[in-house]
């Protein structure tokens, strides 16, 4: 297809960037940021991933693509880690299950981090449930191998998919982020409360961190430190930003 053709050259001409979303503590400092792609486009301008990505996968231009976000990922982070000010910052990284099923991955991100010379330990890497349709075996052995580089591994929009929890408990995980949809109606709708609140229990539970997705007021980043949650990140901290804006943004208050 022309998209398709358009992407090839998109890879050729480096027209993608990465914006990046905060993540913050419960004082709203900030501790890492969400990395997320963008196709800057010479003649449309900015697109958002929801049009591409899905084409990349079809198609299998997510390896390469992958492959370009996880080397500027590294390389971003790399940098963060010469600066005072940024050094423990921690980076996430959004995986497609298309990407993260091919042949090579683990290899090509271990390969990728060591060629960057960053220290993997601030790298997280965001899978989603959807990979829970593959083989369980086969992905419980990817992610021991992925993690052998010392990075952590995260899953995404936890509470959307259909994952039991006996199948979570055997996932070398580190950190479950709750899907915004839930985060959402905090305050107006009661049973989303309650699907938070068992959220944060059950990473409790297994010893995984917890981050709230989607926080836009006030209100939802109070409720949910009474419920426990340390970690948050959403437009009421600040929304994706180019690499710039976001390191400008992080400078401490005088
Ligand atoms: O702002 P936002 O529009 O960035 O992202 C929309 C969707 O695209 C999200 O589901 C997000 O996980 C996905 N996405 C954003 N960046 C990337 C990326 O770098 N790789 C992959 N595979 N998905 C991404
Ligand atoms: O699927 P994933 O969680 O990776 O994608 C994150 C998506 O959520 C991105 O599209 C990002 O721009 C978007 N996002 C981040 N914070 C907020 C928020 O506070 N509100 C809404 N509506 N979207 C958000
Ligand atoms: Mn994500
Ligand atoms: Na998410």
């Amino acid at each position: 297809s022309q998209l398709e053709s358009d992407l090839r050259d998109a890879l050729e001409q480096e027209q993608f960037v990465l914006h990046y979303q905060k993540q913050v503590d419960d004082k709203g400092r900030t501790i890492g940021a969400e990395a997320l792609i963008r196709w800057k486009h010479p003649v449309r301008g900015m697109i958002p991933p929801f049009e591409f990505i899905p084409v990349c996968e079809e198609s299998g231009l997510i390896v390469p693509v992958g492959q370009w976000l996880m080397k500027e990922a590294c390389q971003k982070l790399n940098q963060w880690q010469q600066n005072e000010r940024m050094k423990d910052y921690t980076l996430s990284v959004n995986i497609s299950m298309k990407e993260f099923m091919e042949e090579g991955f683990v290899r090509q991100v271990h390969q990728t981090i060591e060629e960057s010379g960053v220290n993997p330990s601030n790298l997280e890497l965001e899978i989603t449930e959807s990979i829970g349709h593959a083989n369980p075996e086969e992905l419980i052995e990817k992610l021991h191998l992925l993690r052998l580089a010392d990075l952590s591994l995260a899953m995404d929009d936890f509470g959307t998919g259909y994952s039991s929890l006996s199948y979570l408990k055997k996932l070398p995980l580190d950190v479950l982020k709750i899907d915004q949809s839930f985060v959402r109606d905090l305050g107006v709708d009661t049973s989303d409360e309650s699907i938070v609140q068992a959220i944060i229990k059950v990473g409790e539970t297994l010893g995984l961190e917890v981050i709230a997705e989607g926080v836009e007021s006030e209100e939802q980043f109070e409720l949910l430190k009474q419920y426990g949650c340390r970690k948050f990140q959403g437009y009421y901290f600040a929304r994706p930003l180019p690499a710039e804006e976001f390191e400008q943004s992080c400078v401490p208050c005088p």
